[in-house]
Protein backbone atom coordinates (compact mmCIF):
# COMPACT_ATOMS: atom_id res chain seq x y z
CA UNK A 1 0.00 0.00 0.00
CA UNK A 2 1.07 3.34 -0.99
CA UNK A 3 1.42 5.87 2.26
CA UNK A 4 1.94 9.60 1.96
CA UNK A 5 3.81 11.49 4.26
CA UNK A 6 5.27 15.21 5.08
CA UNK A 7 7.89 15.23 7.78
CA UNK A 8 6.35 19.06 8.18
CA UNK A 9 4.28 17.51 10.98
CA UNK A 10 6.76 18.10 13.61
CA UNK A 11 6.00 22.01 13.04
CA UNK A 12 2.97 21.65 15.02
CA UNK A 13 4.20 20.93 18.63
CA UNK A 14 1.79 21.81 21.43
CA UNK A 15 2.93 20.83 24.87
CA UNK A 16 -0.19 21.73 26.80
CA UNK A 17 -4.19 21.59 26.44
CA UNK A 18 -7.09 22.21 27.95
CA UNK A 19 -9.04 18.89 29.32
CA UNK A 20 -10.63 18.21 32.31
CA UNK A 21 -11.29 22.29 32.97
CA UNK A 22 -7.37 22.75 32.91
CA UNK A 23 -3.90 22.62 31.36
CA UNK A 24 -2.60 18.91 31.05
CA UNK A 25 0.24 17.70 28.92
CA UNK A 26 -0.58 17.97 25.18
CA UNK A 27 -1.62 13.83 23.72
CA UNK A 28 -1.83 15.15 19.86
CA UNK A 29 1.92 15.16 19.65
CA UNK A 30 4.54 14.37 16.84
CA UNK A 31 5.80 11.23 18.29
CA UNK A 32 2.24 9.89 17.13
CA UNK A 33 2.98 10.34 13.36
CA UNK A 34 6.69 9.28 13.74
CA UNK A 35 5.76 5.71 15.49
CA UNK A 36 3.62 4.84 12.46
CA UNK A 37 5.37 6.32 10.07
CA UNK A 38 8.39 3.98 11.75
CA UNK A 39 5.98 1.23 11.81
CA UNK A 40 5.12 1.38 8.39
CA UNK A 41 8.70 1.59 7.21
CA UNK A 42 9.92 -1.22 9.19
CA UNK A 43 6.61 -3.36 8.05
CA UNK A 44 7.73 -2.60 4.28
CA UNK A 45 4.32 -1.81 2.74
CA UNK A 46 4.91 -0.41 0.59
CA UNK A 47 6.23 2.95 -1.28
CA UNK A 48 6.45 6.40 1.06
CA UNK A 49 6.02 9.71 -0.73
CA UNK A 50 5.85 12.91 -0.04
CA UNK A 51 2.67 14.92 -0.50
CA UNK A 52 1.91 17.54 -3.51
CA UNK A 53 1.45 21.31 -2.53
CA UNK A 54 -2.14 22.08 -1.45
CA UNK A 55 -4.54 22.53 -4.06
CA UNK A 56 -6.36 25.70 -2.19
CA UNK A 57 -9.18 25.63 -4.68
CA UNK A 58 -9.60 22.33 -3.53
CA UNK A 59 -9.82 23.19 0.65
CA UNK A 60 -12.06 25.86 -0.44
CA UNK A 61 -14.72 23.51 -1.57
CA UNK A 62 -14.95 22.05 1.88
CA UNK A 63 -13.74 25.32 4.35
CA UNK A 64 -14.66 28.69 3.70
CA UNK A 65 -11.92 30.83 2.27
CA UNK A 66 -11.74 33.22 5.29
CA UNK A 67 -11.22 30.11 8.05
CA UNK A 68 -7.93 28.86 5.70
CA UNK A 69 -6.70 32.70 5.70
CA UNK A 70 -7.38 33.29 9.16
CA UNK A 71 -5.16 29.15 9.49
CA UNK A 72 -2.49 30.82 7.07
CA UNK A 73 -2.27 34.27 9.15
CA UNK A 74 -2.46 33.00 12.44
CA UNK A 75 0.94 33.24 13.35
CA UNK A 76 2.28 36.51 11.71
CA UNK A 77 -0.96 38.08 13.30
CA UNK A 78 -0.28 37.05 17.00
CA UNK A 79 3.76 38.62 16.01
CA UNK A 80 1.90 41.81 14.74
CA UNK A 81 -0.27 41.76 18.30
CA UNK A 82 2.99 41.75 20.23
CA UNK A 83 2.55 38.76 21.72
CA UNK A 84 5.25 36.00 23.37
CA UNK A 85 6.80 34.58 20.12
CA UNK A 86 7.80 31.48 22.66
CA UNK A 87 4.38 30.00 23.36
CA UNK A 88 3.64 26.81 21.58
CA UNK A 89 -0.02 26.50 22.88
CA UNK A 90 -2.35 29.28 22.04
CA UNK A 91 -6.09 29.01 23.26
CA UNK A 92 -9.55 30.67 22.20
CA UNK A 93 -12.00 31.82 25.16
CA UNK A 94 -14.41 33.76 23.59
CA UNK A 95 -17.46 32.28 21.25
CA UNK A 96 -19.78 33.91 19.39
CA UNK A 97 -22.65 31.14 20.58
CA UNK A 98 -25.94 31.56 19.04
CA UNK A 99 -27.35 34.74 19.90
CA UNK A 100 -23.81 36.31 19.58
CA UNK A 101 -22.35 37.24 16.09
CA UNK A 102 -19.85 35.83 14.16
CA UNK A 103 -18.29 39.29 13.60
CA UNK A 104 -14.65 39.03 11.94
CA UNK A 105 -13.28 41.66 15.19
CA UNK A 106 -9.56 43.52 14.92
CA UNK A 107 -8.27 41.40 17.97
CA UNK A 108 -7.01 38.20 17.77
CA UNK A 109 -8.74 36.71 20.56
CA UNK A 110 -12.23 37.35 19.01
CA UNK A 111 -10.80 35.92 16.24
CA UNK A 112 -9.72 32.79 17.27
CA UNK A 113 -13.32 32.53 19.09
CA UNK A 114 -15.00 33.12 15.92
CA UNK A 115 -13.28 30.28 14.16
CA UNK A 116 -13.08 27.74 16.58
CA UNK A 117 -15.73 25.13 18.93
CA UNK A 118 -13.71 24.64 21.81
CA UNK A 119 -10.85 25.42 23.75
CA UNK A 120 -8.62 22.08 23.63
CA UNK A 121 -6.90 22.57 20.47
CA UNK A 122 -3.47 24.39 20.75
CA UNK A 123 -2.35 26.10 18.35
CA UNK A 124 1.53 27.69 17.54
CA UNK A 125 4.12 29.39 15.30
CA UNK A 126 3.90 26.12 13.20
CA UNK A 127 0.42 24.97 13.43
CA UNK A 128 -0.40 26.32 9.24
CA UNK A 129 2.90 24.91 7.99
CA UNK A 130 2.36 21.55 9.51
CA UNK A 131 -1.73 21.21 8.98
CA UNK A 132 -1.31 22.51 5.33
CA UNK A 133 1.25 19.61 4.67
CA UNK A 134 -1.61 17.21 6.58
CA UNK A 135 -4.19 18.10 4.04
CA UNK A 136 -2.01 17.86 1.25
CA UNK A 137 -1.37 14.22 2.41
CA UNK A 138 -4.60 13.67 2.26
CA UNK A 139 -5.03 15.01 -1.22
CA UNK A 140 -2.06 13.83 -2.76
CA UNK A 141 -3.66 10.26 -1.15
CA UNK A 142 -6.63 10.74 -3.09
CA UNK A 143 -5.49 11.95 -6.27
CA UNK A 144 -3.41 8.63 -6.30
CA UNK A 145 -6.60 6.54 -5.95
CA UNK A 146 -8.50 8.90 -8.69
CA UNK A 147 -5.46 8.00 -10.96
CA UNK A 148 -5.98 4.25 -10.30
CA UNK A 149 -4.31 3.07 -7.43
CA UNK A 150 -6.80 0.86 -5.39
CA UNK A 151 -6.07 2.45 -2.20
CA UNK A 152 -3.33 4.61 -0.60
CA UNK A 153 -2.46 5.64 3.40
CA UNK A 154 -2.49 9.23 4.08
CA UNK A 155 -0.43 9.74 7.33
CA UNK A 156 -1.56 12.85 8.42
CA UNK A 157 -1.25 14.74 11.14
CA UNK A 158 -2.23 17.08 12.64
CA UNK A 159 -5.82 14.80 12.36
CA UNK A 160 -8.82 16.54 10.76
CA UNK A 161 -11.97 15.02 11.21
CA UNK A 162 -13.60 17.45 13.52
CA UNK A 163 -12.27 20.65 11.67
CA UNK A 164 -15.94 22.44 10.38
CA UNK A 165 -16.36 24.44 7.58
CA UNK A 166 -15.22 27.56 9.15
CA UNK A 167 -13.56 26.44 12.53
CA UNK A 168 -11.26 24.09 14.35
CA UNK A 169 -11.49 22.12 17.29
CA UNK A 170 -10.60 18.13 18.56
CA UNK A 171 -7.07 18.62 17.86
CA UNK A 172 -7.90 19.44 14.05
CA UNK A 173 -7.84 22.07 11.54
CA UNK A 174 -8.25 21.11 7.94
CA UNK A 175 -10.62 18.14 7.57
CA UNK A 176 -8.40 16.19 5.65
CA UNK A 177 -11.25 13.04 5.42
CA UNK A 178 -13.24 15.65 3.72
CA UNK A 179 -10.63 16.74 1.53
CA UNK A 180 -9.68 13.33 0.45
CA UNK A 181 -13.47 12.77 0.02
CA UNK A 182 -13.72 15.84 -2.36
CA UNK A 183 -10.73 14.88 -4.39
CA UNK A 184 -12.25 11.68 -5.48
CA UNK A 185 -15.32 13.46 -6.88
CA UNK A 186 -12.93 15.79 -8.59
CA UNK A 187 -11.39 12.77 -9.54
CA UNK A 188 -14.59 11.56 -11.23
CA UNK A 189 -16.08 9.24 -8.32
CA UNK A 190 -19.65 10.39 -8.84
CA UNK A 191 -20.58 8.81 -5.25
CA UNK A 192 -17.68 8.97 -2.36
CA UNK A 193 -18.67 7.04 1.09
CA UNK A 194 -16.58 8.20 4.24
CA UNK A 195 -16.49 5.62 6.94
CA UNK A 196 -14.86 6.74 10.33
CA UNK A 197 -14.31 4.47 12.99
CA UNK A 198 -12.32 7.04 15.21
CA UNK A 199 -13.46 6.90 18.73
CA UNK A 200 -14.40 10.70 18.77
CA UNK A 201 -17.46 11.47 16.52
CA UNK A 202 -16.02 13.15 13.09
CA UNK A 203 -18.58 16.07 13.65
CA UNK A 204 -16.18 18.17 10.85
CA UNK A 205 -16.56 15.97 8.31
CA UNK A 206 -20.84 15.53 8.89
CA UNK A 207 -21.44 19.08 8.90
CA UNK A 208 -19.14 19.40 6.00
CA UNK A 209 -21.71 16.53 4.12
CA UNK A 210 -24.45 17.02 5.88
CA UNK A 211 -26.50 18.72 2.89
CA UNK A 212 -25.01 16.71 0.32
CA UNK A 213 -26.21 13.24 -1.31
CA UNK A 214 -22.88 12.77 -3.20
CA UNK A 215 -21.21 11.68 -0.08
CA UNK A 216 -22.13 9.39 2.20
CA UNK A 217 -20.96 9.86 6.04
CA UNK A 218 -21.51 7.28 8.31
CA UNK A 219 -19.46 7.04 12.02
CA UNK A 220 -18.94 4.29 15.22
CA UNK A 221 -18.12 6.62 17.95
CA UNK A 222 -18.41 6.94 21.91
CA UNK A 223 -21.97 8.22 22.56
CA UNK A 224 -21.85 11.92 22.68
CA UNK A 225 -24.52 12.09 25.62
CA UNK A 226 -21.37 10.79 27.55
CA UNK A 227 -17.94 11.74 25.70
CA UNK A 228 -16.33 14.50 23.65
CA UNK A 229 -17.47 16.27 21.14
CA UNK A 230 -20.93 16.55 22.76
CA UNK A 231 -23.49 18.59 20.29
CA UNK A 232 -23.01 16.23 17.43
CA UNK A 233 -23.10 12.60 16.70
CA UNK A 234 -26.23 11.77 18.04
CA UNK A 235 -28.28 9.24 16.52
CA UNK A 236 -31.47 11.26 14.55
CA UNK A 237 -28.79 13.15 12.90
CA UNK A 238 -29.88 12.14 9.13
CA UNK A 239 -28.67 14.69 6.80
CA UNK A 240 -31.09 17.63 5.71
CA UNK A 241 -32.14 18.84 2.54
CA UNK A 242 -30.68 16.99 -0.51
CA UNK A 243 -28.47 15.04 2.19
CA UNK A 244 -31.34 13.64 3.95
CA UNK A 245 -30.88 9.86 4.64
CA UNK A 246 -26.98 10.45 4.12
CA UNK A 247 -25.77 10.76 7.23
CA UNK A 248 -25.54 8.01 9.14
CA UNK A 249 -24.46 7.84 13.19
CA UNK A 250 -24.03 4.55 15.31
CA UNK A 251 -23.11 5.79 19.15
CA UNK A 252 -21.91 2.87 21.28
CA UNK A 253 -21.61 3.16 25.21
CA UNK A 254 -18.50 3.54 27.15
CA UNK A 255 -16.45 0.23 27.82
CA UNK A 256 -17.45 -1.13 24.30
CA UNK A 257 -16.16 -4.51 23.32
CA UNK A 258 -14.99 -6.10 19.68
CA UNK A 259 -17.66 -8.24 19.81
CA UNK A 260 -20.71 -5.38 20.23
CA UNK A 261 -18.26 -2.84 17.99
CA UNK A 262 -17.85 -5.82 15.14
CA UNK A 263 -21.63 -5.91 15.03
CA UNK A 264 -22.43 -2.68 14.20
CA UNK A 265 -19.62 -2.34 11.65
CA UNK A 266 -21.09 -4.92 9.66
CA UNK A 267 -24.60 -2.73 9.97
CA UNK A 268 -22.41 0.11 8.74
CA UNK A 269 -20.85 -1.70 5.51
CA UNK A 270 -23.95 -3.41 4.76
CA UNK A 271 -25.45 0.64 4.35
CA UNK A 272 -22.06 1.70 2.25
CA UNK A 273 -22.93 -1.36 -0.16
CA UNK A 274 -26.28 -0.21 -0.35
CA UNK A 275 -24.97 3.13 -1.62
CA UNK A 276 -22.60 1.53 -3.67
CA UNK A 277 -19.96 4.08 -3.92
CA UNK A 278 -17.48 4.75 -6.16
CA UNK A 279 -14.71 5.19 -4.12
CA UNK A 280 -14.38 5.48 0.32
CA UNK A 281 -12.80 7.18 2.14
CA UNK A 282 -11.85 5.98 5.95
CA UNK A 283 -11.24 8.33 8.78
CA UNK A 284 -8.81 6.07 10.95
CA UNK A 285 -8.67 6.75 14.54
CA UNK A 286 -6.97 4.23 16.59
CA UNK A 287 -8.41 5.77 19.79
CA UNK A 288 -10.62 2.21 20.34
CA UNK A 289 -7.72 0.99 21.68
CA UNK A 290 -8.25 -0.24 25.13
CA UNK A 291 -5.51 1.92 26.78
CA UNK A 292 -5.72 5.11 24.69
CA UNK A 293 -5.31 7.55 27.59
CA UNK A 294 -8.36 10.13 26.39
CA UNK A 295 -10.68 6.92 25.53
CA UNK A 296 -12.95 4.79 26.92
CA UNK A 297 -13.79 1.97 24.23
CA UNK A 298 -11.61 -1.50 25.16
CA UNK A 299 -10.31 -2.68 21.57
CA UNK A 300 -7.22 -4.85 21.64
CA UNK A 301 -4.09 -5.26 19.50
CA UNK A 302 -5.66 -7.89 17.73
CA UNK A 303 -9.14 -6.27 16.99
CA UNK A 304 -7.06 -4.11 14.63
CA UNK A 305 -6.39 -6.90 12.23
CA UNK A 306 -9.92 -7.95 12.38
CA UNK A 307 -11.26 -4.49 11.72
CA UNK A 308 -8.72 -3.95 8.74
CA UNK A 309 -9.94 -7.08 7.44
CA UNK A 310 -13.72 -5.89 7.54
CA UNK A 311 -12.80 -2.84 6.22
CA UNK A 312 -11.00 -4.09 3.83
CA UNK A 313 -13.99 -5.87 2.55
CA UNK A 314 -15.57 -2.94 0.91
CA UNK A 315 -14.40 -3.60 -2.68
CA UNK A 316 -13.79 -0.15 -3.47
CA UNK A 317 -10.74 2.13 -4.10
CA UNK A 318 -10.06 3.83 -0.78
CA UNK A 319 -8.02 6.63 0.79
CA UNK A 320 -7.02 5.45 4.32
CA UNK A 321 -6.72 8.78 6.44
CA UNK A 322 -5.12 8.67 10.13
CA UNK A 323 -6.93 10.67 12.53
CA UNK A 324 -6.69 10.04 16.27
CA UNK A 325 -4.75 7.61 19.07
CA UNK A 326 -2.81 8.72 21.63
CA UNK A 327 -1.69 5.36 22.98
CA UNK A 328 1.64 6.07 21.54
CA UNK A 329 3.14 3.16 22.05
CA UNK A 330 0.68 0.65 20.70
CA UNK A 331 0.13 3.68 17.43
CA UNK A 332 2.64 1.15 15.32
CA UNK A 333 1.22 -2.20 16.07
CA UNK A 334 -2.75 -1.11 16.12
CA UNK A 335 -1.62 1.02 12.59
CA UNK A 336 0.08 -1.93 11.03
CA UNK A 337 -2.28 -4.43 12.53
CA UNK A 338 -5.39 -2.13 10.26
CA UNK A 339 -3.25 -1.97 7.30
CA UNK A 340 -2.42 -5.38 7.04
CA UNK A 341 -5.73 -6.85 7.56
CA UNK A 342 -7.22 -4.54 4.88
CA UNK A 343 -4.48 -5.58 2.56
CA UNK A 344 -5.42 -9.16 3.21
CA UNK A 345 -8.78 -8.34 2.96
CA UNK A 346 -9.18 -6.07 0.14
CA UNK A 347 -10.21 -6.54 -3.91
CA UNK A 348 -10.90 -4.20 -5.93
CA UNK A 349 -14.16 -5.23 -8.34
N1 LIG B 1 -10.11 14.69 28.69
C1 LIG B 1 -9.30 13.25 17.79
O1 LIG B 1 -9.26 12.09 18.22
N2 LIG B 1 -10.54 16.55 24.20
N3 LIG B 1 -9.61 14.28 18.60
C2 LIG B 1 -10.41 15.42 25.04
C3 LIG B 1 -9.82 14.56 27.28
C4 LIG B 1 -10.87 16.41 22.83
C5 LIG B 1 -9.91 14.09 19.99
C6 LIG B 1 -10.27 15.77 26.48
C7 LIG B 1 -10.51 15.14 22.14
C8 LIG B 1 -10.41 15.31 20.66
C9 LIG B 1 -8.94 13.54 16.39
ZN1 LIG C 1 -10.61 10.60 18.30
Amino acid sequence: MLTVFSPDHIRHDPHVEMADGKLVPAVEIPRRAEMVHFAVLEAELGEIIAPDPLDRALVEQVHDASYVQFLESFWQRWLDAGRDPNVDDTFPFVWPTPGLRKVETRHLDGLMGRYSFDAGTPMGSGTWQAVSASAATAQTAAIKVSEGLPHAFALCRPPGHHAMPDAYGGYCFLNNAAIAAQALRNGGAETVAVLDVDYHHGNGTQAIFYNRSDVFFASIHADPMDEYPYFLGHADEIGAGDGEGFNLNLPLPIGTLWPDYANVLSHVLAQIEAFKPDAMVISLGLDTFERDPISQFALKNDDFKTLGAALGGATVPTVIVFEGGYAVDDLAVNAVNTLTGFLDGHTTR
